[in-house]
């Protein structure tokens, strides 16, 4: 398959301590040199299993000596859940959801895009998140986020379910006052309830959660992919007296995804200087991602995903990504983990190619601004 760095200094056979004993392993064959190889190159299923195998550096200082440009990190959390559980295992299925190791090469971009090559990117391991304690886990989270972000690193999300977004952006939107994020948000369901059984923080709420708090313009919050039968039209008044723009599946069925996109990214960005995007996973149909709490047939083509975030990620300057909602118990054959891990991998890809252009990539910030977090 993929050519591999060979290791310079290849690894010899031990001399037997006591060249007088039987040498049984030397009779087998097995004193030859062999090529030995680094744990990035490895074959996936070897060795640590982080994300593309990319070195595990979760301490902020390091991310800032080594100006990380994006730092992929798990919430390994699904309390706030309405039906099905089990995203709190989908870090660990989305990590090892490839099967290519080394220097991945993008054929996505054009010119021998090696994303790792241009792009210097970590996994910032997980949110220290426990069970059974929704708001434990979402300060946790909250907490994570907000340090890799603050090391300029762009922080990939893995979820979780959905209630991770209300931590992840607050704290994304936080680190970048005074500038502001727009969000686009791909999913079959609105997420902006008030509560869930008189819960405020499930995972059908983060959405009017972040709005009511002020951490993102309900007219820069843009919503691609709804469809269903949820949520009820008092849920839409509300999301209407907010501003909210929403595009529903079936106008993506009409206009084809890209010009729904197009809009998405306009709506967005009518204001706020960068973009927060996130992937619920059911987006996608549940006949291409089945592990998931909530599907909803009908939904949108893997491929049309993909090409979304290569879209937003090569027009606009992304401040975060998170992709959620994976269950890998419901999953079959890995299909939804391997989705999710490729939006991922997109985000990447597209963030390498604007890098190797001599864009900015890693969030500065402005010197020139007054202090942000002055009191007051
Ligand atoms: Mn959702």
């Amino acid at each position: 398959m993929a050519e591999r760095h060979v290791d310079p200094h290849p690894a010899r056979t031990p001399e037997p301590a006591d060249h007088h004993g039987p040498q049984f392993g030397a009779s087998n064959g097995w004193d030859r040199e062999y090529e030995v190889y680094s744990d990035f190159d490895l074959p996936v299923y070897v060795g640590p299993s982080t994300f593309s195998k990319l070195p595990w550096v979760t301490d902020p200082a390091e991310l800032r000596a080594r100006r990380v440009d994006v730092a992929i990190i798990g919430a390994p959390f699904d309390d706030a859940v309405s039906n099905r559980s089990g995203a709190r295992f989908a870090p660990r299925a989305i990590r090892e959801a490839n099967y290519a190791t080394g220097s991945l090469h993008s054929l996505q971009h054009d010119g021998g895009l090696l994303p790792f090559d241009v792009l210097t990117v970590v996994d910032a391991g997980d949110a220290n998140v426990t069970p059974a304690w929704i708001e434990r886990g979402h300060a946790m989270i909250y907490r994570k986020v907000r340090e890799v972000a603050e090391t300029g690193a762009i922080p990939l999300v893995m979820g979780g379910d959905h209630s991770i977004t209300w931590p992840s952006a607050t704290a994304v939107a936080e680190v970048r006052r005074p500038g502001s994020i727009g969000i686009v948000h791909f999913d079959a369901h609105a997420d902006t309830a008030n509560e869930d059984w008189g819960v405020l923080a499930g995972h059908g709420t983060p959405m009017r959660r972040l709005i009511e708090s002020g951490a993102v313009r309900g007219r820069n919050f843009v919503q691609v992919g709804l469809r269903g039968y949820w949520p009820p039209l008092e849920t839409f008044e509300w999301m209407k007296s907010q501003g909210l723009r929403w595009h529903f599946m079936r106008e993506i069925e009409e206009r084809g995804a890209e010009a729904v996109v197009a809009d998405a990214i306009a709506e967005a960005l009518d204001g706020p200087d960068a973009i927060y995007i996130s992937v619920d996973i059911d987006v996608i149909d549940p006949g291409l991602a089945p592990g998931t709490g909530t599907p909803e047939p009908g939904g949108m083509l893997t491929r049309e995903v993909l090409r979304a975030i290569r879209q937003i990620v090569g027009a606009v300057e992304l401040a975060a990504l998170d992709v959620v909602e994976v269950s890998p118990p419901y999953d079959h054959a890995e299909t939804t983990a391997m989705a999710a891990n490729r939006v991922i991998l997109e985000a990447i890809s597209s963030l390498a190619a604007k890098k190797a252009a001599g864009r900015r990539v890693r969030w500065e910030r402005d010197t020139t601004a007054a202090p942000h977090d002055a009191p007051g």
